[in-house]
């Protein structure tokens, strides 16, 4: 078995039902939920001015799938709960997003999946709810998912009411 980090965005619809639905329909089979940060409110970083503030959540997970039929796993939950790729603008918004953050220890980078995650180190969205839930886990050689929580701050990240 191995514990993974997923990172779960939405800043379209209902974000928190969204965000719920796609915790449950995850949590099956072959994939636990083990672990869940609080939920919080973060200011877009990227994509289309003006575009709507996201809810941001990370959840740990036990798994014995490899880490790309994870994120398999994950793309399929993405399109179950509406999420449309083709049509959605790039770093727009979107019903939900699904990431593969941390898969164990494992360090990879290949055209569909590269970890850990290739922008989570500069994310305050990503790195304050996981601190919550792993503050000692290693962001490959970077260092602990803390001490790069500590140097990106948490500005424009606020916990959900
Ligand atoms: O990478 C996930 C999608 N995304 C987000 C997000 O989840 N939260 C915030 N605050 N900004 C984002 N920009 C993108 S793209």
């Amino acid at each position: 078995m191995t514990r993974a980090y997923l990172g779960l965005g939405s800043n379209l619809g209902d974000r928190r039902a969204l965000l719920q639905q796609a915790i449950e329909a995850l949590d099956w089979g072959d994939v636990s939920v083990v672990e869940r940060s609080r939920v919080y409110e973060t200011d877009p970083v990227g994509g289309p001015e003006g575009q709507p503030a996201f809810l941001n959540q990370v959840i740990g997970v036990e798994t014995s799938l490899d880490a790309h039929t994870l994120w398999e796993r994950c793309s399929a939950v993405e399109a179950a709960l509406g999420r449309s790729r083709e049509h959605e603008v790039h770093w727009g918004p979107r019903a939900i997003d699904i990431d593969v953050l941390l898969y164990g220890e494992e360090t990879f980078d290949e055209p569909d999946l590269t970890l850990p995650h290739p922008r989570m180190h500069e994310r305050a969205f990503v790195l304050v709810p996981l601190a919550e839930i792993a503050p000692g886990a290693r962001v490959g050689a970077l260092g602990t998912v803390e001490a790069l929580a500590r140097a990106a701050g948490n500005d424009g990240v606020r916990p959900a009411s």
